[in-house]
């Protein structure tokens, strides 16, 4: 049979985009932003050894926080990792101190350069921002660490002024520079824009970091990747200030099936990582989250039933055990005479057409809600397969 998700991928037009895109993940930074969260330092390096494991290229860590944070951040680098940790800080001096004690290869500085920043953040002018922003990068630099700088609030600012500041960090040879839509107010259409411009005026590799407050966060960071962007930053379910950035699930198997990217993300992983976030911050994860949730590989409906039973490809994009995840069926008042059936014949009971009709119609003339959810596990799959070979199903 041809790949189901054939005509899909055509639609989507990126056969041949076969590049690397990198994922910076700031679950122990942004994601620390999120209301009710605070990690301990074993669990913040608990984190960063399995998103390392993982394979996202860099880690984002906050040192300048608390003592708690430098030292988790230490433990971090001295841990020697296969991806870079970023330590992140503001465009001052004593920040980039705190780094260099961590033992920091990279820092990533952050100015908001809209004017409703200049003014009421840093009260400052434009003038002066761009002097301290090249100062603290000179001293950056001079101190022989790769730097990022992100423009906060780029969205909101001047374009004028965003291409005047990213030519000047060009100038000073900064290492990447980060693209925030920082209050989530864009449309994918206009984050194209904004990168586009950036990108057509220098050549810095460019992060995208899109925050999730309508809803168009990694719609956004992939509007931001088709732009010209290499990098989109990532939260473990998205966590982080308000409504938090792009959850790294969605992320990582968006750019493996759709973008068909040069990465190695060991994707079977994404649901525990999901759960060890769960169980370091008590917050569940929404049910009804893509690719990790646990309704993600849930199939209800009488007719998704019949069709999953036969060929999970009928309802699925990708196998859920490639992400860690399960299949789950449900069996209620939709479940139909297919899902009867199949339900009548797990039980061992006499699976003829008329009783599966009759349960059917009970199931639905009760209002019994959804009765049973059962995993479709691998067992089960080969029990359904044999069962159809006897002709029982
Ligand atoms: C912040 C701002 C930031 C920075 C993003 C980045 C944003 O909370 O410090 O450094 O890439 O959203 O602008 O998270
Ligand atoms: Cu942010």
């Amino acid at each position: 049979m041809q790949d189901p998700n054939y005509y899909a991928m055509l639609y989507n037009n990126f056969n041949g985009n076969e590049k690397k895109i990198k994922i910076l993940d700031s679950t122990l930074r942004e994601g620390e932003q999120h209301p009710g969260i605070s990690f301990t330092v074993k669990q913040r390096v608990q984190i960063a050894w399995m998103l390392d494991y993982f394979g996202v290229d860099q880690i984002e860590i906050s040192p300048v926080i608390s003592k708690d944070h430098e030292e988790a951040t230490k433990t971090i680098i001295k841990a020697g990792l296969s991806a870079d940790i970023v330590t992140h800080g503001r465009a001052i001096k004593q920040d980039v101190d705190i780094a260099l004690r961590c033992g920091a290869s990279w820092m990533a500085t952050y100015m908001g350069i809209s004017d409703v920043h200049l003014r009421t953040k840093l009260k400052i002018g434009r003038e002066e921002a761009l002097s301290r922003a090249i100062d603290v990068v000179e001293y950056m630099k001079s101190h022989g660490l790769k730097c990022r700088f992100t423009l906060e609030d780029a969205s909101r600012a001047d374009p004028e002024y965003v291409k005047k500041f990213a030519k000047e960090l060009n100038r000073l040879k900064i290492d990447r520079i980060s693209i925030p839509d920082t209050v989530g107010i864009m449309h994918p259409k206009g984050m194209y824009n904004l990168v586009k411009m950036v990108r057509d005026t220098i050549d810095t590799p460019l992060d995208v970091h899109c925050h999730n407050d309508l809803g168009l966060a990694l719609a956004n960071a992939l509007a931001g990747i088709d732009a010209g962007a290499e990098q989109i930053h990532t939260t473990i379910d998205g966590i982080g200030e308000r409504n938090g950035i792009p959850a790294l699930a969605e992320t990582a198997v968006v750019l493996t099936l759709l973008y068909r990217a040069r990465d190695n993300f060991r994707l079977y992983m994404l649901k525990d990582l999901s759960k060890l976030l769960e169980q370091y911050t008590g917050i569940r994860t929404p049910e009804s989250k893509p690719i990790v949730g646990d309704s993600a590989f849930k199939h209800k409906a009488g007719t998704h039933l019949a069709a999953v039973l036969k060929e999970p490809a009928a309802y699925e994009i990708i196998s859920p055990k490639s992400v860690g995840n399960r299949r789950r069926i449900v069996f209620g008042e939709l479940a139909g005479k297919n899902g009867a059936l199949f339900l009548l014949n797990l039980l061992g009971l006499n699976a003829d057409i008329k009783n599966a009709e009759r349960l059917a119609y009970g199931l639905k003339d009760l209002r019994m809600g959804d009765l049973l959810e059962i995993n479709l596990d691998d067992e089960l799959e080969q029990r359904i397969i044999r069962n159809e070979e006897k002709g029982v199903v």
